[in-house]
């Protein structure tokens, strides 16, 4: 190797294998448990090639285990497969082959890929979640969740394709048409199975709260906003007596009892057994129930749709109104699947309320007071409110909630927003349900494991275990009877939430090993994607909850800390038919305006997220051949903190990749330094870098390192003419080492060729010699009246007057002061006057 060119290539490959032999034992994990750090990326989906979203998702947890490592910790970082799901199974579909063979042909890539990033993965925990030492592990997961009652079945709905006369997963609908057949996809109920999720609703809205600080704030919100829970009162609104033939009662759900003055219509979802059972005989109102049906499908459309109703006829009495009757209507905005399925509407105080009584012509009465214009969603005192009148809205919301469970028209309720989780999908790449269904016996478990067959055949028409014969039909394990096992497979969100239980003991013929996981969980930071804020994590707290449950582990919280990193975005291009265009495909034209290859004119677009359906994706692979993975590792996390989304920069790429270039010249330099004489400043200087960088990394704020390390050098650098090579080689040595985390094969050949035995992955933290940076400046706390008003920053040491006159200094020259309370090197109390 020659010494004074920088050669990435070589000095990259040299490293990469000692990178990819790290490995900690569980004998070592159980031994350091008190002194462990779990760093958990997201595994990826073997897609067959890395993307730039990865690569940053990567580099972020590496360079974290890495600084967690030097500070003495004992840090496992695994990796491994989420193997199952539809893009193996499309494949097979496309063009044939085994969904098997392409996975595991592109997790051969990919690891190819993940080895030459230089990532310190504990290899010997790799799992993939389509291998059978995985899933039967899951299914018996499965069957204990079944036999607490956690799983259970239940009628939902899914996307059917009328033409391939199968399932299709959501992403399989495109502008609702079926992706290969083009087919309109149509809503069908089939009997699913369930995950209870909404059993430990409380738990995990409480457990949010010990999460404050360490998640993120947006993260947290959406966790709490899709738990919904919502206090409020359940009424019965009596049906006027001449037709109470149809129910007697309609309870309806809501959170705003204080506003019932001002009810003025009653409304049932189109579900709503009144709905069905008035559908039967009235024509208007079976022709209106269909066409709701039909084009609302989706909570979503639901909230877009105008607001329509029918009349029913029907009437109920006002709770609390003598003598006043409220019409009862079927509308399309109450959910069946929330609340009880009907509603009292209040226009006066809810918009949709509102806009439904403008278009029905019903009373809008106003019962709380404001100077806004109706409807007034907000604060106020009641009015047109009998007792309420006077009472803010809490007030009167206590007060009719304890009226009403008096008077036995009303009972106080919870109510959350989360729904079970449905986990049937009718496709063949993925966990089989290990279920029999017995005609006699009904649901009963397998004998486990229940292994994928290997050949069922993958059409894209019907569902591939369904038609499979062979491994369908089965004995009852029960009475031995013909059966047929459940030839669904498992949502591949259940492989994801386990799985960093299963990294702890990769290989075990069990669920997990007890001792394992409380040495090893939870996991100390884990870095994803804020796509993953509401789904992945919550089923991820789910399962924790209910495998403490089940007896399989000793406490419940999976991720101590989460960091959703930013997106990687990319200026994305436009033709004038407003197709997305490759940057590679577009030319000049002649007069100085773009096109592309077929000649329309072409326009920059905004930066967007990289992403094949906008062609302005960067392939990391290429990049890494012409810069060096230093460069790009060190370029992806130096500008913009890990939580922020940024836009590629091709310029601060080249900008990293020169960096290491002057670092190995100036490394070069050092070495072959002779004189002895100089540099105090450089070593304190250093020093006092020392303990930024260390607090930058401590706070994961990874471009602040990197600048600090950068500015570090720059001062090395500064030096370089004018100090003793001791002391430049101290220097140096304190900046690879800040260095390493985010560029370790540069780091580690430097560290190597300075003479160290040691590889620089085992070595600590330099320790902080506080007496060299004793005349760093401090910082001063100024109180006004013994509250803190501001700081400033001073050299030690200072005088009681001079750190007074600096505190003054920082007010307006009218502060009436009374006197001054000095206390060097820490406090300056100012007291008033008066
Ligand atoms: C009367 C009322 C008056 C309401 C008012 C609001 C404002 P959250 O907070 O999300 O729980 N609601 C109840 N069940 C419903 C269903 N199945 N479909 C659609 N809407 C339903 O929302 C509770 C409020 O949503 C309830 O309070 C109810 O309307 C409506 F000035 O009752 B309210
Ligand atoms: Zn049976």
């Amino acid at each position: 190797m020659t010494f004074d060119i920088y050669n990435f290539d070589e000095i990259e490959k040299k490293w990469n294998g000692f990178f990819a032999s790290y490995m900690v034992s569980n004998d070592e994990l159980i031994k350091n448990k008190k002194n462990k750090y779990y760093v958990l990326s997201m595994l990826p989906y073997p897609s067959g090639k890395l993307h730039m979203g990865h690569v940053r998702n990567y580099t972020i947890g590496d360079v974290v285990s890495r600084y967690k490592k030097m500070t003495g910790l004992t840090v496992i970082q695994p990796i491994g497969w989420d193997s199952f799901g539809m893009p193996a199974e499309n494949a097979a579909i496309k063009s044939g082959g085994h969904p098997k063979t392409w996975t595991e042909n592109n997790i051969v890539e990919m690891k190819i890929q993940l080895k030459k990033m230089g990532y310190m993965y504990d290899w010997s925990r790799e799992i993939s979640t389509c291998a059978p030492e995985y899933y039967s592990q899951e299914q018996k997961i499965f069957l204990d969740m079944f036999a607490k009652g956690l799983i259970y079945r239940k009628k939902s709905y899914v996307n059917w394709d009328p033409v391939d006369q199968t399932v299709l997963a959501n992403e399989q609908v495109i502008d609702g048409r079926g992706w290969r057949s083009g087919a309109l996809v149509q809503k069908k109920k089939l009997e699913q199975w369930s995950v209870k999720i909404t059993y430990y609703a409380e738990q995990l809205l409480e457990d949010l709260q010990q999460l404050k600080g360490f998640w993120p704030d947006n993260v947290l919100k959406m966790q709490e906003n899709w738990i919904g829970k919502s206090c409020g009162l359940i009424i019965s609104f009596k049906i006027s007596d001449s037709q109470a033939t149809i129910a007697n009662d309609i309870p309806v759900f809501t959170t705003r009892p204080d506003t019932i003055f001002g009810a003025s219509f009653v409304a049932l979802s189109v579900d709503h057994e009144i709905s069905t059972s008035l559908a039967q005989s009235n024509h208007d109102i079976s022709a209106f129930v269909d066409e709701c049906k039909k084009t609302i499908t989706t909570e979503e459309s639901m909230e877009k749709a105008e607001k329509k109703g029918i009349h029913t006829g029907l009437f109920v009495n006002h709770p609390v109104i003598d003598g006043e009757k409220i019409p009862v209507y079927i509308a399309n905005f109450v959910l069946m699947e929330y609340g009880t399925g009907a509603v009292f509407g209040c226009p006066a105080h809810d918009e949709r309320d509102f806009e439904f009584a403008q278009k029905y012509n019903l009373p809008i009465k106003r019962v709380i007071d404001s100077d806004s214009e109706l409807p007034h969603v907000g604060e106020g005192a009641h009015i047109n409110s009998s007792y309420l009148d006077g009472m803010k809205i809490d007030e009167a919301k206590t007060f009719i909630i304890d009226m009403f469970e008096k008077q036995g028209i009303g009972t106080r309720k919870i109510m959350y927003r989360l729904r079970d989780w449905s986990v049937s999908r009718q496709r063949y790449w993925g966990c089989p349900i290990p279920i029999v269904h017995c005609p006699k016996c009904g649901c009963v478990p397998s004998a486990l494991p229940v292994l994928l067959p290997d050949d069922a055949v993958l059409t894209g028409g019907g569902n591939p275990l369904e038609q499979h014969d062979k491994w369908k039909n089965v004995q009852c394990p029960i009475c031995n009877e013909v059966a047929v096992r459940d030839t669904d497979t498992l949502d591949t969100f259940f492989e994801s939430s386990w799985y960093f239980l299963r990294y702890l003991s990769p290989r075990l013929d069990a669920v997990v090993d007890r001792d394992i996981v409380d040495a090893g969980m939870p996991v100390d930071i884990c870095v994803g994607g804020v796509e993953h804020a509401v789904l992945h994590l919550l089923y991820a707290r789910f399962f924790m909850l209910a495998l403490k449950d089940m007896g399989y582990i000793s406490s419940h919280i999976p991720f101590q800390k989460l960091l959703t990193q930013g997106m990687v975005c990319h200026k994305s291009y436009k033709n004038s038919l407003g197709e997305w265009v490759y940057p590679d495909d577009i030319c000049a034209t002649k007069d100085g305006r773009f096109s592309d290859q077929n000649g329309n004119e072409v326009f920059e677009h905004s930066f967007e997220k990289m992403s094949k359906s906008k062609k302005n994706t960067i392939s990391p692979e290429k990049i890494i051949d012409s810069y060096g993975v230093d460069a790009v590792r060190l370029f992806i996390v130096s500008d913009t903190p890990p939580e922020k989304s940024f836009d590629w920069n091709t310029d601060a790429l080249d900008g990293a990749a020169r960096f290491l270039k002057k670092v190995w010249k100036i490394f070069n330099r050092i070495v072959q330094k002779k004189n002895t004489q100089g540099g105090d400043e450089l070593v304190k200087t250093a020093h006092i870098y020392l303990k930024k960088i260390k607090h930058s990394y401590e706070l994961v704020a990874l471009n602040k390192s990197v600048a600090l390390s950068r500015e570090l050098f720059n001062e090395i650098e500064k030096h370089i003419e004018h100090a003793s090579s001791e002391s430049l080689l101290f220097s140096f040595e304190i900046f690879v080492r800040a260095l390493y985390p985010v560029c370790p094969h540069i780091a580690h050949e430097m560290w190597e060729r300075l003479g160290h035995h040691e590889k620089l992955q085992e070595a600590l933290w330099p320790q902080i010699n506080e007496k060299l940076y004793a005349n760093e400046n401090i910082t001063i706390a100024v109180q006004v009246n013994g509250k803190l008003r501001k700081t400033f920053e001073t050299a030690p040491n200072a005088s009681e007057n001079e750190l007074k006159e600096m505190a003054l200094s920082l007010f307006d020259a009218s502060l009436a002061v009374k006197k001054v309370i000095v206390v060097r090197n820490k406090i300056v109390n100012i007291v008033l006057l008066g």
